[in-house]
This record gives C-alpha cells, structure tokens and sequence, in this order.
C-alpha cells in the first residue's frame, strides 16, 4: 500500500484534480418552477488548487503528501465582472481556519478554478481569529465592498471557555478582488452581528445596511430578525438604529433565527431579496432558503412574503460537516435576466441553481403568504383547488 513513486502519485492526482475541475454540469428539470438546480456541486474542498496543498519538491516532499489540508469550500459572495463569474469564497483549511478565494467560471454553472492565491486580507488593529460569508456589494461611490463576518475570542469569556466569541460584521474594499483595503468592523447598538449585507445605494445620503443583531455568539435572543440602519460614513460605519425588516416568528421556517444572503436585486415591481432561515428540530437546527420583496423607496419595508422555504437541503446536500442546512451569501444577475443562485450545502460544498428575475418576480407577487396557522394554510390549499375546477382535465 501506498509504495507509488512520486512520479505515479504525482500523475494520478494531477489527472484527478484536472477531470474534477473540467467536469460539465448539468440543469436538472425543475418540478416546482422557481430555479434549476444543478447535477453537480460548483465547488468543492477538491477543488481547492494542488499547489495550495502539496509540497511539489521531490526532495523535501519525497512521499508526496498534502502539507496542508482543506475541509471544505462553501458560502460564497458572487459578482459579474469583465464578462466572468466571479465568488469570494469561503475556504476551509483542516485547521478550522476559513479565508476568502476568488474562483472564476466563463459560464456560472461549471469549470469554476481558483485563481492563483487566496485574499491577502488587511488586519484591524484587532486581528481576526476567523472570517467568513461575505457579501459582495457594487455601490454607486464606485467601490466593491466585501462585507463578512469576523470571528474573536470573546474577551470576557469564563475561565476555562474556551469557544464562547464575538461575531461582528468586517468590511473591506477593492476595485478589483484582488487587492483589498481594510475598513474598520461596523459598530452597531447590539453585542453582536453576523449576515450584515451593504444596501448599493446611499439613503438619505447615508450607506445602509441590513443587519442580524443578537445577543449571543449562536443564540439570538431578543436580537433576531434581519434588521437595518444607516451611518453617514463608510470610513467609519456606525449604525446608530436598526430598525427590524423581517422578523423571526414563532412556528416558521424562521423561528429561531434568520439573516439575508446576498446583497438585493432591483426589479421594477421591487427588491428581490434572498435570505436563510432556521428552525430548531429534535435533530438539530436547519437552515433553508427563502425569497421576499421590499419596497423600491424603502428597501426596509417588505411587501410580498410568499410562504415557507425556496431552497430547502435534498438527498446528499442534506449531510455535511453541519447538516441539514443551505445558506446563501451570492447570486448574480446576468444581463439576459438569470439569476445564478449560489447556495451551499451543510457547511461543506457549494451549489448553483439558475432561475430568472421574472420568475422570482412572479414568485414573491403570486406564492401566498404564511397565514400563521395550519386552519388557514387549509383555507389557502382550499381556495387553489377552488381556482382549479374548470381546468382539471389537464391533469386527468
Ligand atoms: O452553520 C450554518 C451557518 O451558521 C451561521 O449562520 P447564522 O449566523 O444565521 O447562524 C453562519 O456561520 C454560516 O456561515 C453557517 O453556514
């Protein structure tokens, strides 16, 4: 076992990573309409490059094993730029470690390669224990921002606690995904913040973001609920209010807590916004997707709420590191109207489903709303069935 030469591993895991990464993808059929999900994963840990993994030097490497190891590639930003789609990836070492990676793809379905090295990310003057999920905003002032995460060890902790931590929102900047300048974290009224999301435009010439107050590094608390506020600088970001756009609400797909994925698409009939919800279950707690709208004057306000979830984990997608969950931090939207939806699987791979702006459009105007109880989700079946009597020899 494992007596190869350098020379045969070398070629084997060279041919394997090259068959992985040019591996087509495949648009499954779409039984409910909303998107097409794909046959494959767009990313995994395996795709993560050979050079980043393996000492190439025969000499100082002579049985040719990964010096570094990677768990897992997942929650991506996502943007269009010079005719390429492009994520910000996060990248999981075996340390536990996540980074951001750029990987880029001519299709947005397939062929996604990072590029040659990982973000070199400028430090605050508290450097980051961890950082993850970002968002990426194009803004008007003509920057992209980078919008993440950032994880330390919680100051105050108890001797001997050795996980408790502060999640607080990183931002960054750059024009080109390459080099990034670092902007202090956003301050804001609650103990922490995670799933903060740059709004593109200024409002009332303030920068706006959507946020997740809570209380606790996991738990919530009285925090929950997508929020939003407004600071008059981005040099230094400070939301003073935030007001709540979508609350968490006992016995929903959102009930323990919830936050938004990506930053929002404009439509002519609103905001499309995408975003995670979890409920608690006796297995554990599970993350699916759902799909809103708010205002186009005010992107706080929602005004469609179909019910329940979008994306909810199928088959494989449902095991992982952290099962049973989706989530989603990046879609992009192509100049033709599709939408690519990258989504992750259980905290370890990463997905794409494609869909349209008219459709999701349609979704938000025509999927009823949660009505709270399952008498009046009975009353909602009742009157499609209703609607349906004069067509039903198209299903007979
Ligand atoms: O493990 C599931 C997700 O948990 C967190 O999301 P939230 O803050 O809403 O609980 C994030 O850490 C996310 O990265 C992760 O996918």
């Amino acid at each position: 076992m494992m007596e190869q030469s350098f020379e045969k591993r070398l070629d084997k895991i060279r041919k394997t990573y090259n068959k992985k990464i040019k591996r087509r993808n495949k648009a499954l059929f779409s039984v409910n309409g909303w998107c097409q999900r794909y046959k494959r994963p767009v990313l995994t840990r395996e795709h993560v490059p050979l050079h980043w993994r393996y000492d190439l030097n025969k000499e100082t490497n002579p049985f040719l094993m990964e010096r570094i190891g990677f768990n897992a590639a997942f929650n991506a930003g996502a943007i269009k730029l010079d005719d390429k789609y492009l994520l910000v990836v996060r990248v999981e070492g075996n340390d536990r470690k996540s980074f951001f990676a750029v990987a880029e793809s001519d299709n947005g379905v397939e062929g996604f390669r990072f590029w040659d090295q990982p973000i070199t990310l400028p430090q605050t003057d508290v450097p980051d224990t961890n950082v993850y999920d970002m968002r990426l905003t194009q803004h008007d002032d003509g920057w992209i921002y980078g919008v993440f995460c950032t994880e330390r060890k919680d100051p105050n902790a108890a001797e001997g606690d050795t996980s408790s931590a502060i999640a607080a929102a990183g931002i960054a900047r750059t024009k080109d995904l390459i080099q990034w300048e670092r902007l202090p974290d956003l301050i804001s009224t609650s103990g922490q913040q995670r799933n903060v999301v740059l709004f593109p435009h200024l409002i009332d010439g303030q920068y706006a973001f959507y946020t997740r107050p809570q209380d606790g590094f996991i738990d919530t608390g009285k925090g929950g609920g997508i929020g939003f506020g407004l600071s008059k600088t981005i040099e230094q970001p400070e939301v003073k209010e935030e007001v709540i756009v979508d609350a968490k609400t006992y016995h929903t797909i959102y009930e323990v807590k919830n936050g938004l994925g990506p930053a929002p698409i404009k439509t002519s009939q609103g905001w499309l916004q995408l975003a995670h919800g979890v409920r608690n279950t006796a297995a554990g707690l599970r993350y699916t997707l759902y799909v809103f709208m708010t205002d186009l004057e005010k992107p706080w306000v929602v005004t469609h709420k179909p019910h329940g979830h979008f994306i909810a984990p199928q088959e494989a997608e449902r095991v992982g590191d952290v099962s049973n969950v989706v989530f989603s931090n990046g879609w992009i939207e192509d100049e033709d109207g599709t939408v690519y939806i990258y989504y992750a699987s259980s905290d370890t791979r990463l997905h794409v489903a494609t869909t349209t702006i008219d459709r999701l459009v349609d979704y938000c105007l025509h999927t009823p709303q949660d009505k709270w109880y399952s008498h009046l989700s009975v009353e909602t079946i009742n009157e499609l069935i209703e609607s349906n009597i004069g067509f039903m020899h198209l299903i007979d």
